[in-house]
């Protein structure tokens, strides 16, 4: 009788392992209640985003800027509940607070006709640089966030920061941002 339910025991233990191994895809999981598609680790970043030295560059017609995450911490701060919606089959809700990317766009003079070129600290990959068209990058909810669901953006999340868009899908929505300036017409 014992041995049988230490059996049990043992078994439903190896049961579960699989589970736990593919959590981090599991919607509701992942740091801060959001699913991670790839890690800090796995995009090559850990060891450049908290380098003291970090700045978000913004470029324009009206010159370049550097931004650390205090200077950015010190702006207007707007809040939005938007989505992150994967291709790989899952969409998540958070709240998200951060700098409006309007209000960079007008610092560095950027055009409103003009796209939007977003560079991640990534060094190679396909997600490492997105163009965002006007309309995308004017919308008031368009956010360089800072914080995610309450907290400081996880690392996994885009530390030191991230954009998160309405109505785009989540392989734009570039984490670990690291340079924002204008599209050659
Ligand atoms: N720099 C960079 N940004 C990225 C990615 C990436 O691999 N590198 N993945 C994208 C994809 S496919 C998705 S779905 C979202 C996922 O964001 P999350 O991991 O914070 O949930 O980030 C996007 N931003
Ligand atoms: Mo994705």
């Amino acid at each position: 009788m014992t041995a049988l339910v230490g059996m049990t025991a043992g078994q439903s233990f190896d049961l579960l392992a699989p589970v736990n191994l593919f959590g981090p895809r599991v919607k509701g999981q992942g740091p801060q209640d959001l699913p991670v598609n790839r890690t800090a680790s796995q995009a090559g970043v850990r060891g450049l985003i908290h380098d003291p030295a970090w700045r978000l560059r913004v470029s324009g017609p009206a010159g370049a800027l550097e931004l650390s995450r205090k200077d950015l911490e010190r702006m207007p701060q707007t809040e939005a509940v938007l989505p992150i919606a994967c291709v790989e089959g899952w969409s998540t809700t958070a709240h998200w607070r951060g700098v409006r990317l309007a209000a960079l766009l007008e610092l560095a003079g950027i055009r409103r006709d003009r796209a939007v070129r977003l560079d991640s600290l990534q060094p190679r990959g396909a997600y490492r640089t997105t163009t965002m068209p006007p309309h995308y990058a004017w919308d008031t909810l368009t956010l360089v966030a800072l914080e995610l669901n309450g907290e400081t953006l996880d690392a996994d999340h885009g530390f030191p920061c991230r954009i998160i868009a309405p109505g785009r899908p989540g392989v734009l929505q570039t984490k670990w941002l690291h340079a924002i300036s204008e599209e050659p017409a």
